[in-house]
């Protein structure tokens, strides 16, 4: 066992690479592009791009040492079915999911603006998980998947800190996985958010897990 030592806040976060995935949360064009679905919420979407650096960094060193890589993806099936009505209809937005966009239908599986960007493109092997909801737990076979694979421990990036990434350490938290965000690779479209969402995580001794910027975490690795 390798154990690395991570500062981070509110404590010292441990780890062994062996039983550890960098987790990559939903770094797809309708959320980071303009034209899907983060803009038709009425979002500058523009914001998120500082998140793509830092995160091109981190999973680069994942993939030179080996570590498991996951990506996730939130969308639904051509057919809608498993899009509950109340997400259908939910606010005021220029588009609905399932609309036709300059980048596909909004939010659906199989379109281009459904897809990861470029710059974070999965490699083949890579695991892609495909999500209904908010967290990547729910609805998936992520937990199976990380259990058949020993990995108890999660460093998580992507978008956005307050919805799709506090949803997903919330959820890998209860299960008893420890997760480590690394500030500088999940992002929001609400800078107080992005604050707020990140103080939420390491507060109470940690309640749901820990927080370090990327570069702390590639320097404990080396
Ligand atoms: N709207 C927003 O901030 N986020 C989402 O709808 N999904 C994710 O966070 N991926």
């Amino acid at each position: 066992m390798t154990e690395i030592i991570v500062e981070a806040a509110p404590s010292p976060f441990r780890f062994d690479p062996a039983s550890t995935a960098l987790v990559l949360i939903d770094m797809q064009r309708d959320f980071v592009e303009p034209g899907g679905f983060g803009e038709s919420l009425g979002n500058d979407v523009s914001i998120l791009q500082a998140v793509v650096p830092p995160l091109q960094a981190v999973l680069a060193d994942a993939r030179e040492r080996g570590l498991t890589v996951i990506h996730t993806r939130e969308g639904h099936r051509p057919d809608l079915s498993d899009c509950p009505p109340a997400k259908l209809m939910r606010g005021a937005p220029s588009m609905r999911i399932g609309d036709p966009g300059p980048k596909g239908r909004i939010l659906v599986r199989g379109e281009y603006g459904h897809d990861i960007i470029d710059d974070l493109a999965p490699l083949p092997g890579e695991v892609v998980i495909d999500k209904p909801g908010k967290g990547s737990f729910y609805a998936t076979g992520l937990d199976d998947l990380l259990q058949a694979s020993g990995i108890t421990s999660l460093i998580v990036t992507g978008v956005t800190t307050e919805v799709c990434v506090h949803t997903t350490v919330r959820e890998a938290n209860d299960r008893g996985y420890e997760c480590l965000v690394l500030s500088d690779c999940v992002g929001s479209y609400f800078p107080e958010f992005q604050k707020a969402a990140l103080a939420m995580i390491s507060a109470q001794g940690g309640i749901f897990g820990w927080v370090a910027p990327s570069p702390d975490y590639l320097s404990a690795l080396t």
